[in-house]
């Protein structure tokens, strides 16, 4: 059995974050999904999600790729989680790509495309253009 995971908000849930993790499971047999906790939004993009955390789990928990979802407290903690959860690859996102790379030491760490013309930055300035 091979384990993936991945980690990511998923605020505002779109099909970027689906097309994402749809390509993560195809890694593997097992898709591990850490959830970035309300506080470490806070910190990584200065603004709080627009879902609560609980909201963003929930979601993600229910996506019939995804078989577990955990809360992601920080980012100095990935070392700890690719252990803890025995991951065989590391999925991200391109706009990591290079970040995570000290990784592949312990695991595969590959970078995917994301999905172009969609973002949560973008959904929420739409919405307020409106
Ligand atoms: N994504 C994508 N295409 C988009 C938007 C997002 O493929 N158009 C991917 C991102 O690259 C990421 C995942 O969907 O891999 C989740 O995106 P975010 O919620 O924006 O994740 P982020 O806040 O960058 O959190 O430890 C790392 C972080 O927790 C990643």
């Amino acid at each position: 059995m091979k384990t993936v995971l991945t980690f990511g908000t998923f605020d505002l849930f779109h099909v970027g974050h689906l097309k994402l993790l749809q390509r993560a499971k195809q890694y593997g047999d097992v898709l591990i999904v850490g959830v970035s906790s309300d506080a470490l939004n806070m910190y990584k993009k200065k603004r709080l999600p627009i879902y609560n955390q609980h909201a963003r789990m929930e979601i993600v928990r229910n996506l019939k790729m995804v078989d577990q979802v955990f809360v992601e407290e920080s980012l100095k903690l990935k070392r700890d989680y690719i252990e803890q959860y025995k991951a065989d690859v590391l999925i991200m996102g391109d706009d990591w790509k290079g970040k995570f790379d000290e990784f592949n030491d312990v695991c595969r760490v590959i970078y995917l495309d994301r999905t172009p013309s969609i973002s949560t930055t973008g959904t929420i300035e739409q919405i307020l253009l409106r």
